[in-house]
């Protein structure tokens, strides 16, 4: 299976997927939020923040991995994107780093399907072109070395993120 294979795009919620981890756009503290953090707090229940009060929060580009509790997803992997300031910043470096820390995750828990939102396009405001891109890169990239996932799936909320990912899943070799 090529690593394009490998790769699809949801449009929709990312508490809803049935994978074997999804990955929340969250922030340093790791005590809940906005966005797609509040949903995955709402939709995991209450012994989600118990176990991240645990966790001493997460450095900017790190992630770190929970149970799921009432996710059909049996793991969340925590992450923390950059605050988009123009792009002088290393938000770039930071933004590669969150998905490679994922992806170590997931390989050291025998993750085999994991789901990403837009982390960083939301609140924290990264131009979604430029983090999509980021994002397709670190990734496949991961993939090539890494067999035992199976499947990463790159979940949209909007049309025009959607579009996005397709667009740049199509621009990828094999
Ligand atoms: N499923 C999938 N994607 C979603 C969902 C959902 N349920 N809800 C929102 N999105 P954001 P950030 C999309 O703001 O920019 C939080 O308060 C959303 O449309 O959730 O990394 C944290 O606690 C956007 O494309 O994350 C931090 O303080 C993408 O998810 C801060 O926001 C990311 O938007 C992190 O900001």
């Amino acid at each position: 299976m090529s690593v394009k294979q490998k790769i699809e795009v949801f449009q929709g919620d990312i508490t809803q997927l049935d994978v074997d981890a999804i990955v929340n756009a969250a922030n340093n503290s790791l005590l809940g939020g906005g966005g797609v953090d509040g949903a995955i707090h709402r939709a995991a229940g209450p012994e989600l923040l118990q176990e991240c009060k645990t966790l001493n929060g997460c450095e900017t580009g790190g992630a770190k991995i929970t149970r799921g509790y009432r996710l059909k997803a049996p793991w969340i992997i925590h992450t923390v994107g950059p605050i988009w300031y123009g792009g002088d910043e290393g938000e770039a470096q930071k933004l590669t780093q969150c998905y490679e820390s994922c992806i170590q995750l997931a390989v050291t828990h025998s993750i085999s399907s994991i789901a990403f939102p837009a982390i960083s396009c939301g609140v924290y405001g990264y131009p979604a072109g430029e983090a999509i891109t980021i994002a397709l890169k670190v990734v496949a990239q991961k993939l090539e070395t890494h067999p035992g996932i199976k499947r990463v799936i790159f979940c949209a909320f909007s049309d025009e993120m959607a579009n996005l990912y397709s667009s740049a899943i199509e621009e990828l070799a094999g």
